[in-house]
């Protein structure tokens, strides 16, 4: 499924490389879509959204998922 969050504090580049990464963690090779912009993050192929959850927390940002 796609799992989809707003992460407000996803403001660059550099937030994207590390959200990217911190969601590969627990899901490896899942396509992630980031956009700085509209500060959201869209998963696909995943089933956790609580571990993707986790891991985007864990990496210092603040994910709000979007049902
Ligand atoms: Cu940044």
């Amino acid at each position: 499924m796609k799992i989809e969050f707003s992460v407000p504090d996803m403001t660059c580049g550099h937030c994207v490389s590390a959200i990217t990464a911190a969601v590969h963690e627990v899901a490896p090779g899942a396509p992630v879509s980031a956009v700085t912009a509209s500060h959201r993050v869209t998963i696909d192929g995943v089933n956790d959204a609580a571990a993707i959850e986790a891991a985007i927390v864990a990496a210092g940002y603040t994910p709000r998922l979007i049902t």
